[in-house]
């Protein structure tokens, strides 16, 4: 047990005892990443009842976690970017003085551990000592972050030495759930605080997030320090931050060509990053490779070409709709050594959730702990498992992992790939003319809401890369931010878009997708080697009918037309609806994207 500190950093040692006279811990725990002490912390939640124990034999190595009812999600409206200026934060993101910000946490933080240990988390976004790689450092008092975050992230004693063997920079990361416990008195399964604070310093680095226990209000590596804070040290460094997945093409002469794509949710992000060939393709020899699920840190080499590195080293996946029919790598990477939140408990010690099986099980306990029957469903409505439960998971469970998912130095990216949930409009894919085109999709690219899905045809939620909650500074100085990296890359990546969920007249998906998509992937792929052809269209590049591979599918030429179709009519209506977010951040808009739109206009 490691109640001594792990570190001679005399900054962080400084730190932590400021941060410990702050929030008052019955004591500090020092976290050395071991097996042992994954083991011990999970067994005292075992006994907390915070955790519960699976069953062993189906469910090896595995917990589940039920969070409070009112800590579910991230809290967008309580996330804050607190910069010196208003202006530097933009109009997209929450703004509070700085000053006045940290008056304020100071109160809440005060006491705000009393009764608890607080862990000090050392922890590595990106392989431990790689160049491309930063570190940080959690104060928390949640153990459950804790075990999270060691399978999120690389903690522990290894990240201790490189912060003390290279000095390094640490971004100092505070966490309380807002729940100190009076003497004696017996903790809550999932102590939070209705009062959440998740803010930013851009010009320190620094996070303090309060109240909240839960995904990436609480495991701080992720949307906090991996996009927010991360996405201020690409802008001022040269590099990118961003919300993509990385997924390796794998051609039958063992070539790999390595795509990096950014969608919003709840359009299958987590699926792309691990697809499963058509037979037809695999018998070809091709294979799909995932290096990471979320998110992308992305740099250019000695040789000016950009290279990217998954900053975690876990999973943290939507658990419903996931089956070995729509996901069968993430259903292996989840099938030991997994934390499981808001899923639903089988009487058997196993978990479910809405869409794991055809046949929901005759009876479980769901996600609030109260019995759970299809028979209940269906008169309440009520779900077993939250819309947003999660799995945890290594990523090095996944079968499909790259064997160069941990390379110190990335992947090299070929192209980056932007996509959207639309019934219209869209076609299946289509190229960019070429980057600041690309770039001028990236930030106009939206996805209808799933609920609008069904006919309010036109209800488009514009989410810029993909990035909207999560860009940690002004939105019109990040598009001028991807403008500028073409001066820093000898080769840019191709920019294309995609949609998967183009419906007909009669409302029906058009394009089967899943699988099925990696026959775009690799029309994307064969595209940056020069092998594909295409033809031009007012909006990019697309293939024709005959420069896609069919084989094994049986897709007509009338169908591929209509779902390639491009209409003025709609095109005009998108053009338009794309002004709207131009004009809130119109004040530091790049001229490139107002020369794009009119280029766009001009064609059509
Ligand atoms: O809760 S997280 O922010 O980690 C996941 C997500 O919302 O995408
Ligand atoms: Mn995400």
């Amino acid at each position: 047990m490691a109640f001594h500190p792990l570190s001679k950093n005399t900054h962080l040692l400084q730190w932590v005892a400021k941060m410990a006279a702050l929030c008052t811990p019955d004591s500090i725990y020092w976290v050395d990443g071991s097996e042992g002490e994954y083991r011990g912390l999970c067994d005292q939640m075992v006994a907390s009842g915070t955790f519960t124990r699976l069953n062993e034999e189906r469910w090896p190595g595995c917990f589940h976690a039920r969070s409070d009812p009112g800590d579910v999600a991230r809290v967008e409206e309580r996330t804050f970017i607190c910069s010196l200026s208003r202006e530097a934060a933009g109009p997209t993101n929450n703004w509070v003085n700085p000053f006045e910000m940290r008056r304020k946490l100071r109160k809440c933080f005060a006491g705000s551990m009393r009764g608890r240990t607080m862990f000090v988390l050392a922890f590595s976004m990106g392989p431990v000592g790689s160049p491309m790689s930063q570190v940080g450092v959690q104060l928390t008092d949640s153990p459950y972050a804790v075990v999270n975050m060691r399978i999120m992230t690389r903690i522990g004693l290894s990240v201790f030495a490189e912060i003390d063997r290279a000095d390094r920079r640490v971004v100092p990361c505070l966490h309380s759930v807002g729940r100190p416990l009076g003497p004696g008195e017996k903790d809550v399964p999932w102590p939070c605080n209705p009062e959440k604070y998740i803010v930013h310093f851009p010009e320190t680095r620094e996070i303090w997030s309060y109240g909240s226990g839960y995904g990436g209000n609480a495991l701080l590596g992720k949307k906090c320090f991996a996009l927010r804070i991360a996405s201020n040290l690409a802008r001022d460094e040269g590099w990118m931050a961003e919300h993509m997945l990385i997924v390796g093409l794998e051609n039958p002469q063992g070539e790999k060509t390595y795509v990096a794509a950014a969608f919003p949710s709840a359009c299958g992000k987590t699926n792309f990053a691990m697809m499963v060939p058509p037979r037809a393709l695999v018998d070809q020899g091709w294979k799909v490779w995932t290096v990471g699920d979320d998110i992308a840190w992305m740099k250019p080499d000695a040789n000016g070409r950009l290279r990217a590195i998954n900053p975690e080293a876990g999973f943290f996946g939507v658990a419903p709709g996931t089956s070995l029919k729509t996901n069968p790598n993430a259903m292996a990477a989840l099938s030991r050594n997994t934390i499981f939140t808001n899923v639903a408990l089988t009487p058997d010690g196993g978990v479910w959730w809405e869409g794991m099986t055809e046949k929901p099980p005759a009876e479980c306990m769901d996600w609030r702990g109260l019995r759970w029957t299809p028979e209940i469903a269906k008169e309440s409505g009520a779900r077993a498992a939250h819309p947003n439960s999660r799995f945890t998971c290594p990523a090095s469970q996944c079968p499909t992992i790259d064997p160069e998912w941990e390379r110190p130095d990335g992947v090299p990216i070929s192209a980056i790939v932007f996509g959207g949930r639309r019934a219209t409009t869209m076609p299946l894919v289509y190229q960019a003319f070429n980057w600041t085109s690309g770039v001028y999709i990236g930030a106009t690219m939206g996805s209808e809401m799933t609920a609008a899905a069904e006919g309010a045809v036109g209800k488009v939620r514009r989410d810029p890369m993909a990035m909207l909650p999560f860009c940690g500074y002004h939105m019109g100085d990040y598009f001028g931010h991807w403008i500028a990296m073409q001066k820093r890359l000898a080769e840019t990546p191709r920019i294309f878009h995609v949609n998967w969920f183009r419906r007909d007249e009669a409302g029906n998906f058009i394009w089967p997708g899943f699988g099925e998509n990696v026959r775009v992937l690799r029309w994307i792929a064969d595209r940056t080697r020069g092998r594909a052809l295409g033809r031009e269209t007012p909006i990019g590049w697309v293939p024709r009918y005959e420069d896609m591979d069919w084989s094994g599918l049986d897709f007509s030429a009338e169908r591929f037309e209509e779902l390639q179709a491009f209409s003025r009519a709609a095109w005009r209506a998108e053009v338009i609806s794309q002004e709207e977010l131009f004009f809130d951040l119109h004040d530091r808009l790049p001229k490139e994207m107002v020369y794009e739109r009119e280029l766009l206009i001009c064609r059509m």
